[in-house]
């Protein structure tokens, strides 16, 4: 669980990354803070997303950062490539909560 800010509201909200306990895919669980009726303080139901990535993700950890700048946080594997050895980036780009796209690159590095 990591604290990321998602729908832009200002308050914090979570996601989860996680490997599916049936199938073992790649699954984001995000929940949205509600803080307009204070001191209520609300989640949002989960949203789950699930990708098609190969089971070897799960051995890298998730790490938040905004790559496209557009002030919601997106989640990037750095790892290094199992074919090619290249450092790889896999990135999954939030859209909207519970959206994400996958754009994966790799750097190939001089010996
Ligand atoms: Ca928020
Ligand atoms: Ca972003």
């Amino acid at each position: 669980m990591q604290e990321v800010h998602i729908n832009l509201d200002g308050s914090p909200d979570l996601l989860f990354v996680f490997r599916h306990w049936n199938d073992g895919k790649l699954n984001f669980r995000t929940r949205l803070l509600d803080i307009s009726n204070l001191p209520d303080i609300n989640w949002s139901t989960s949203i789950s997303t699930v990708f098609n990535d190969g089971d070897g993700i799960h051995d890298f950890e998730a790490q938040m950062l905004d790559i496209d700048n557009d002030g919601d946080d997106d989640v990037v594997f750095p790892f290094r490539h199992w074919n090619t050895d290249a450092f790889t980036l896999r990135t999954k780009i939030c859209d909207a909560p519970g959206d994400y796209r996958t754009i994966t690159h790799q750097f190939l590095c001089q010996p």
